[in-house]
């Protein structure tokens, strides 16, 4: 019985333990500051809300919830929304015309999903009102306001004003219908699509809510290597559940449009856009999706690039493959998101280069609904690449920009790199395409252009592991991008902060040091895996670990010796005037930045340069000297994030303090294994020793040579 008892409790405490990852940045744990508790506490008598939609009760709940919680005593809805030291919500049409009137000045500056958060009436009577054009405005200001209370900070006589300045804020799932999600590392897909439509698993219902939370308005279901089923009556059945289940929380839902499914499931003999059946395909197509999700959101497309059907297959190219799907649907309100990321195996170019040259020729052609999806780095999301040349050269083109929030490229689940600091360096960029200050930012948000439609799309890194994204610090790149896809002018930093005190605990002395940690991890996987500008010297295929010596893939440019260029003169890919001039794809004033080597930056020299072993740098190091020296500074900063997450034991419950102390240590193994291959791998070339300060390779290149990975996750 006693035992019974005992084995009970454990666990009952394992189940919650478990829970605690889960909760993502959600948890509503009570005020530990008293003083703080009691002035949150007096302001905060009760709530109000306005309006009954489904989601005004969301609202409702989520406050309900979150500053009974947070204030550690119930929170009672109250009827008389006048009384005192209440927070009042609801939309505007829901407020009084009084009310309405005081908050005229501000409902002219917010957008139909902006929020107003503003302390009202007298002294005696005041109230905190949060109010938006709509429900969902409503919704996003309920969550601002927790986090406000989340993360200790000030409500007194406030007034906050705000607006998303991006209007498609998106996820992609690169998730097949068989469960396995491309570049996955958190489990299988959430969508079960064998239960669905008729079980809803509380889990699409979390998912919604978290990217509620983060102002996430748009999500892509399926993989860009599409699977035209995904299209058929049975699974748009499916799709319909999912979207009426996440339409309250303001999330739309998008598709990917297979190029081919008129052949594949429409028994066509073509996918040619300019074929009339086919464009009857697709309208007919879009009829029926709308029929049933009234706000679809549109179709993500992958065309004619790594193997995937495109109108290049019958002589057409991507502006009358991306019309054809416009057309169809305009008249329902539907974009097309058409990806530019392409390169061709018998194009003889760099690679770098080659987006750019097949798509700034189209400029000015798409429809009004397209808008070109562009991937972060003109390679392939790297822990480093210069901003992507084709932002700034298609004026007259909405670009989108494609982050990776999944990790293909920087350690899987494994390792913890905090990516809003990748995300910040490539937004703050300034393209110099209208002189300067014309930075991505201003690009992707329209600003600059004075765009009708802007978006941002971050390749998601969620799964069905428990804590969603397999490391819990994944979480922060989940919601550090949803942050930055609001705002593409926050600070990381902030971002850091924010998710830290939300997650794990508002003592500074935890805060301080473990968000210097998230943002110096950025620095320290660059420098362990590919410094001074390195670039794709990933194994093959599951791009898991090192593999700069591999040259036998059947296209030259999936090869790393095609890209690091090592041999006895030197290192470095030369993308200057005097090599494939992909400088020149930039305004001028980057352009000669880059293509001169004095003020080409060294983070990025070896993507523009081929330099020989003994060029100096600017620390006076020669370039064999100062490459080993940044492997080993990668190293040496994974050492120092471990030990600064060891002296973090009492702020953090024990389950995830010891998961994330088991990471840092794969982390500094496979560092270290970064480190020892690429440098014994270039050493061949250079033929110099080690410099003093790097530590010596405990294996041989062959072992790390002969190290193979058939079952690495992600790549199917
Ligand atoms: O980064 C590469 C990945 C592929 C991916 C492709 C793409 C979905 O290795 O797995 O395919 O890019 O973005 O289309």
């Amino acid at each position: 019985m006693y035992f019974l008892l005992i084995l009970t409790v454990f666990m009952f405490s394992l189940n919650v333990s478990g829970q605690q990852d889960y909760k993502l940045w959600l948890r509503y744990d009570k005020i530990e500051n008293k003083e703080l508790l009691s002035g949150y506490s007096s302001k905060i008598k009760g709530i109000a809300a306005l309006g009954n939609s489904k989601t005004i009760q969301l609202a409702t709940e989520e406050l309900q919830q979150g500053l009974s919680g947070l204030l550690g005593m119930k929170i009672e809805i109250q009827q008389n929304q006048n009384a005192q030291s209440i927070l009042v919500f609801g939309s505007k049409s829901s407020l009084d015309e009084a009310t309405q009137q005081k908050l005229k000045k501000e409902f002219e500056q917010i957008n139909n999903e902006g929020y107003i958060i503003k302390t009202i009436g007298s002294k005696e009577n005041e109230q905190i009102v949060i109010t938006a054009k709509t429900d969902v405005g409503v919704l996003y200001g309920v969550f601002y306001f927790l986090r406000l209370i989340q993360t200790n900070k000030s409500i007194t006589n406030i007034n906050i004003v705000d607006s998303p300045k991006i209007n498609i804020r998106m996820l992609n799932h690169w998730d097949n219908l068989n469960g396995t999600v491309e570049r996955g590392y958190a489990g299988s897909s959430l969508w079960n699509w064998q239960k669905l439509p008729d079980f809803i698993d509380q889990r699409y219902i979390d998912y919604a809510r978290a990217n509620a939370s983060i102002g996430i308005n748009g999500t892509v279901l399926n993989n860009v290597n599409a699977n035209a089923i995904i299209l058929t009556p049975q699974y748009l059945e499916k799709v319909e559940a999912l979207a009426n289940t996440f339409r309250p929380y303001g999330i739309k839902v998008y598709l990917t449009a297979r190029f081919s499914a008129p052949i594949e499931i429409g028994k066509l003999k073509t996918a040619d856009p300019y074929d009339a059946d086919v464009i009857n395909w697709w309208k007919e197509k879009v009829k029926e999706i709308y029929k049933r999700i009234p706000d679809f959101g549109g179709f993500l497309v992958k065309a004619n690039s790594e193997g995937q059907p495109g109108p290049q297959n019958y002589g057409r190219n991507h502006v009358d493959g991306a019309n054809m799907l416009a057309d169809a649907l305009a008249p329902f309100g539907g974009i097309v998101m058409w990806r530019a990321f392409v390169y061709s195996e018998h194009d003889v170019d760099d690679r770098a280069k080659q987006a750019y040259s097949e798509f700034v020729p189209y400029e000015g052609k798409f429809r009004d609904n397209v808008i070109v999806q562009v991937k972060n780095g003109a390679i392939d999301f790297q822990p480093r690449e210069p901003f992507h040349p084709m932002f700034g050269a298609m004026p007259k083109t909405p670009l989108m920009m494609e982050f990776q929030i999944t990790q293909e490229y920087l350690g899987f689940s494994s390792h913890l790199v905090f990516l809003p600091k990748l995300f910040q360096e490539v937004l703050e960029s300034d393209t110099y395409c209208k002189g300067k200050g014309s930075t991505v930012a201003k690009i992707i948000d329209g600003s600059l252009e004075n765009h009708k439609i802007s978006g941002i799309a971050g390749v998601a890194n969620i799964g069905s592991d428990l804590n969603w994204t397999g490391h819990p610090f994944a979480q922060a790149n989940w919601y550090g991008y949803g942050r930055l896809a609001w705002n593409p002018y926050l600070d990381s930093g902030l971002i850091a902060e924010d998710w830290l005190r939300s997650t794990f605990s508002n003592d500074k002395n935890f805060v301080e040091p473990i968000k210097q940690m998230m943002l110096n991890s950025r620095e320290a996987v660059v420098n362990y895996m590919t410094p001074l500008g390195l670039h794709h010297i990933m194994d093959t295929g599951h791009h898991y670990g090192p593999g700069p010596w591999v040259s036998n893939l059947s296209r030259p440019e999936w090869n790393p010796v095609y890209y690091h260029k090592a041999d006895k003169n030197g290192i470095g890919f030369d993308r200057s005037k005097s090599g494939s001039n992909a400088t020149g794809q930039y305004a001028s004033e980057v352009g000669k930045m880059f293509d001169d080597v004095t003020t080409c930056p060294e983070k990025e020299l070896l993507w523009f340069h081929h330099l020989p072993w003994d060029y100096k740098l600017s620390n006076g190091q020669t370039l064999w000297n100062g490459m080993a020296l940044k492997y080993q500074e990668g190293v040496d900063e994974v050492k120092t994030m471990a030990s600064t997450w060891d002296k973090m034991g009492k702020y953090v419950d024990e389950q995830r303090f010891n998961e994330v102390k088991m990471l840092l240590g794969i982390q500094y193994k496979e560092a270290r294994w970064w480190r020892d291959a690429c440098l014994l791998y270039f050493q061949q070339f250079s033929g110099k020793e080690l410099p003093q300060g790097v530590e010596k390779p405990t294996q041989t290149l062959e072992y790390f040579q002969s190290l193979k990975f058939p079952f690495a996750p992600g790549n199917n």
